[in-house]
């Protein structure tokens, strides 16, 4: 069946079941602890903790998710950064038998065999889920034939979202040895502190990927075969599979980032976006595409999914305005380099009554490639290509110990949930990043801990930070909040960057929440005892560098929602 088919089935199986059909909510959530919109509940969070739905107990949608935290597997048979999510919903209706002959009525009716299903094992804290078992048993799964297994927390628990919210066991179903529908029943709540209470009421919560749903259906290798991939996968020349599905999705992923507003930057939202081109763009040299090689392949997204979010189509012009400037950006840096990168080559060259250094002898040391990666963007893989273009060595030890030196250093620009990302930041940029930093904490020091960073936009010249607060604030809170920033810049505060797993972060009080899987590894930036913070970077070493710090406007940016525009002189 076609992706669309499957889409409109879904949707109609449900409804016919008493379920509303809800619209996908945006790629951007109002939840202002997480990045992204990264599963179908979100938008239904509240519902699970007992307020009142405005769509009933049941509902079902079909939900634009975005997952940075899978980029790493993406060009593999299933993963993706953009994907489309089906899931039904129930707010205090039904519980799991219902939800489960459900899942495998519809399954059924489109002609997809399950494999085998998973189920919850228990642990200290939940009970292993016998009641899902049973229900499988009476629908002919079981342990003798390896249809039905148990398995722990790490695959058999979901959520919650962001810092804290609804989660629970939760039953799988495998088709094609791919997961292709996670329900989940919400029953507990888990806190910030990781405990877990019992929800009011019986909640359940299903995802089930198209993509993956179309390649069962279709019964292609990966989700790059099916529909919702071909027509991209065609306009890319070249003979490297994974390449060519790592820029699909790429491209893929900034064409819906795009059409929700956000503009390529160093920070948060726009960083995603800035890396996903980039990284498209590094990709797509591999296979020495033409340099503006996005724009058709973003037109391709377009025509796949206009019909479906029309706002892809409306915003046709600004998302190819976006991509393409973003494009020059990157290729006046990767030009720069290039040019550096022969200079290098030639200052080694023997020439003159210089001996130099014979070609096949000459290696690009680890401090210059580092030097190019940083200064330029350079990633590993082109500075490859170069050097063996140029028939001389490049020391990849050398460069990953620099790499390693830098991250130590706390002044690496590549993100904790981008490894391998590339590099632009200027440093002034760079500055502001870390005055960002020192505002969020001031602020709250000053107006409250109800402030919360809702955005912000850095540019060379300043930055621009987006916060909750009924008020406008007063002159003497804005002096207040210049002055505590000016103090710690005074104070020389280090700026220190530490890796570690997300909860860990969490469970220091780290500020900000990407998008993070239980236990998956973050950055943390702490400066002095001021401020902690999980980010990207990069940031400064010392806040020393900052300079003096002055806001220049105070204003509404939205309703709840204050805007401070400030430099650094
Ligand atoms: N919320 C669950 C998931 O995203 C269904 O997998």
């Amino acid at each position: 069946m076609t992706s669309r088919e499957l889409r409109e089935k879904f949707l109609s199986f449900f409804e016919k079941n008493g379920h509303k059909i809800v619209p996908s909510s945006s790629l951007l959530p109002s939840d202002p602890t997480v990045l992204f919109t990264t599963a179908g509940m979100q938008q239904f969070k509240p519902y699970y903790l007992g307020e009142k739905s405005l769509f009933g107990k049941n509902a079902a949608s079909c939900q634009k998710c975005l997952r940075i935290s899978d980029i790493d597997e993406v060009g593999d048979e299933r993963h993706l950064t953009f994907f489309e999510m089906l899931g039904n919903f129930s707010f205090g209706g039904y519980q799991k038998e219902e939800a489960i002959k459900l899942a495998k009525e519809f399954l059924d009716s489109v002609g997809i065999k399950i494999d085998y299903v998973t189920v919850f094992s228990g642990d200290k804290e939940v009970l292993r889920d016998e009641e899902s078992a049973k229900i499988w048993q009476k629908l002919g799964f079981s342990e003798e034939k390896g249809t039905l297994r148990f398995c722990g927390r790490e695959d058999n628990f979901w959520g919650p979202t962001g810092e804290e919210g609804p989660c629970g066991p939760t039953t799988e179903i495998y088709s094609q040895d791919i997961e292709v529908w996670n329900i989940v029943f919400n029953q507990y709540y888990c806190h910030k502190d990781k405990s877990l209470t019992e929800l009011p009421l019986f909640g359940v919560d299903t995802g089930m990927g198209l993509e993956r749903l179309a390649k069962v259906s279709q019964n292609v290798p990966t989700v790059f075969e099916t529909d919702l991939f071909g027509l991209i996968m065609k306009e890319i020349k070249g003979d490297d599979l994974k390449t060519k599905r790592i820029i699909a999705d790429h491209a893929k992923s900034a064409v819906f980032l795009a059409s929700e507003g956000i503009l390529p930057s160093n920070l948060e939202r726009g960083y995603i976006l800035r890396r996903l081109i980039r990284r498209g763009i590094r990709y797509g040299k591999l296979l020495n595409l033409s340099h503006d090689f996005l724009i058709p392949l973003a037109k391709k997204v377009i025509e796949i999914y206009k019909d479906i979010y029309p706002e892809v189509l409306s915003k046709e012009d600004e998302i190819i305005g976006i991509i393409r400037g973003e494009e020059e950006k990157f290729e006046k840096t990767l030009e720069q380099g290039l040019k550096e990168f022969k200079d290098y080559v030639l200052r080694k060259e023997p020439k003159g009554g210089h001996a130099g250094v014979a070609r096949d002898q000459m290696i690009l040391d680890g401090k210059e490639a580092f030097y190019l990666y940083q200064t330029f963007g350079f990633p590993k893989e082109i500075m490859q290509e170069l050097c063996k273009e140029e028939n001389i060595k490049f020391d990849e030890r050398g460069f990953e110990e620099e790499l390693k030196k830098h991250q130590e250093l706390s002044r690496t620009a590549s993100a904790g949930m981008f490894k391998g990302g590339l590099v632009d930041s200027g440093e002034q940029a760079v500055k502001y990043h870390t005055a960002n930093h020192l505002l969020l904490a001031a602020l709250r020091q000053v107006l409250g801990s109800h402030v919360l960073q809702r955005g912000s936009n850095i540019t060379e010249e300043r930055l621009r930070f987006d916060f909750s607060h009924p008020d406008k604030m007063t002159e003497e809170e804005i002096k207040k909040v210049e002055d505590i920033v000016n103090q710690k810049i005074k104070e020389g505060l280090p700026v220190v960057c530490e890796e570690m797993a997300f909860n860990k972060a969490k469970e220091v009080g780290a500020m900000g929440v990407f998008e993070s899987k239980y236990g998956e590894k973050v950055k943390v930036y702490t400066v002095g005892d001021f401020s902690k913070e999980i980010c990207g970077g990069p940031h400064v070493n010392n806040t020393s560098e900052l300079g003096h710090f002055k806001i220049v406007k105070e204003e509404s940016s939205s309703s709840g929602i204050r805007r401070i525009r400030a430099i650094l002189e």
